[in-house]
């Protein structure tokens, strides 16, 4: 039995049922709440900056279905565009005019975005992107960074972040050494490493691909001159540079992190948010690179429900919702409010702590820190974080369920939901 002080017996009964009809009774590891303990709740509907369970309790919701909600769950006007998409049918498999429009907004928004492709997830547009960069350069070897984390593909389950880190697997079972053999792994914000990488491997290394921002060994922002010299290296190596902008994408700003940091990479791989909480994932880039997917190029990449018009929808009508003036403004202020408050009063109530929030990106350790790279994270007290989360979970407040994860707000978050989460924070921290 999970000892809380809310009724969570509908969230049992189902989470108990799912177990024995899919594995851990989850679609994805990290919604099991392995790493925080006790059994997830189950959700009935969402709305805004809120989260309804089975239960009828209600949440402030922190997760946002793990970035899409950034205009707020079943934003009203993302609602009735879908209802107006319906109509017309659910998808095509061809053409339609709703790519272009998605792919025009993309390509105006981002600077190293001049042609797009769009898929169903951030998982696949970081492999088409790995297929492509190999193909560009004719190299094999790529660098990535430990607690990164790019989808579940092979070749990237090497010292992964995110429900991988979550759940220990730095080299999951089932994936070939063939796989990974050629990934090569280098701790964040260290820049002697990756020189060191391309000295080891001269000529041989296709890219480097990151998060401009991670939010998957929990949040850890980029260095001073960390992500330029990331640039002047692969530059100066012919290789390529690619953002993985699945989940700072229209988030740390709306042209991204490379907008926010002035660095333009050679490909983005972005999703989340340009889906507007349906799937979509895209990558995109030079026009040079990007001339060689199929059937412009020769390299292949394909997919049935890729562009398709609802998906399509949900995702033009959140960045026009974006674009309006005062966003970034509103949710820099908003989450400033929360990540400085939740520091603040880890601090009062006595707690070693350390933490940022760039945008609309925050997160929290249970370490006096600092935390620069995976190493730094995993030395804080994922215990204490597991309480803390069931803690606030108990007086109505979602947070991701792991330590190695990325908080998020929205527009819909507002003071009063800052304040009330913060008054919770206080509460569980004193007690802890
Ligand atoms: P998806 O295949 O889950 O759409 O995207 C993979 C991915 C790629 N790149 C980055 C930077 C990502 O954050 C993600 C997915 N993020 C996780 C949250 N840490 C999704 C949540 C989950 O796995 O359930």
């Amino acid at each position: 039995m999970v000892n809380t002080t809310i009724k969570t017996t509908k969230s049992q009964e189902i989470f108990t049922a799912a177990q024995n009809l899919m594995p851990g009774g989850v679609s994805s590891p990290v919604r099991a709440f392995k790493s925080v303990g006790g059994q997830p709740i189950v959700f009935d509907r969402v709305n805004g900056a809120y989260i309804w369970d089975v239960d009828g309790n209600k949440y402030i919701d922190y997760v946002g279905t793990w970035g899409p909600a950034i205009c707020g769950h079943a934003h009203p006007e993302v609602i009735s565009a879908l209802h107006a998409a319906l109509e017309k049918g659910t998808s095509f498999g061809a053409p339609s005019v709703l790519e272009n429009v998605l792919a025009e907004m993309v390509i105006d928004a981002v600077p190293s975005i001049e042609m797009v492709r769009f898929v169903n997830s951030g998982t696949e547009a970081c492999m088409a992107v790995l297929r492509l960069m190999r193909a560009f350069t004719n190299r094999e070897k790529i660098i990535k960074f430990e607690g990164c984390y790019h989808g579940h593909a092979d070749m990237f389950l090497v010292k992964a972040g995110s429900g991988v880190a979550t759940l220990g697997l730095p080299d999951s079972p089932g994936v070939p050494k063939s796989a990974t053999s050629s990934t090569l792994t280098a701790p964040y914000n260290d820049l002697e490493a990756v020189k060191a990488l391309f000295e080891e491997n001269r000529d041989q290394i296709a890219g480097v691909i990151l998060e401009p921002v991670v939010g998957n060994a929990g949040f850890i922002p980029p260095d001073a001159g960390f992500l330029e010299g990331l640039r002047e290296l692969t530059h100066e190596h012919g290789a390529l540079l690619v953002f993985d902008e699945v989940m700072t994408g229209f988030r740390i700003a709306y042209g991204g992190a490379q907008e926010k940091f002035g660095i333009t990479p050679d490909l983005t791989t972005m999703g989340k948010v340009i889906g507007g909480g349906l799937p979509v994932g895209a990558y995109g880039g030079r026009r040079d690179i990007m001339s060689m997917i199929a059937p412009a190029g020769p390299v292949y990449q394909a997919g049935t429900l890729s562009g398709n018009p609802l998906a399509m929808t949900a995702g033009i009508k959140t960045l026009k919702l974006l674009q309006k003036p005062g966003t970034y403004e509103q949710l820099e202020r908003i989450t400033k409010k929360l990540a400085d408050g939740l520091l603040k009063v880890a601090q009062e109530t006595g707690h070693a702590a350390c933490g940022s929030h760039i945008s609309a990106m925050f997160g929290l350790f249970f370490t006096s820190g600092p935390v620069h790279n995976y190493e730094d994270a995993k030395k804080s007290d994922t215990t204490k974080f597991g309480r803390f989360h069931r803690g606030m979970l108990e007086r109505g407040i979602y947070l991701a369920p792991s330590q190695f994860e990325a908080g998020f707000t929205s527009l819909a978050h507002t003071d009063e939901d800052i304040e009330q989460t913060l008054a919770a924070a206080k509460d569980v921290l004193s007690s802890l």
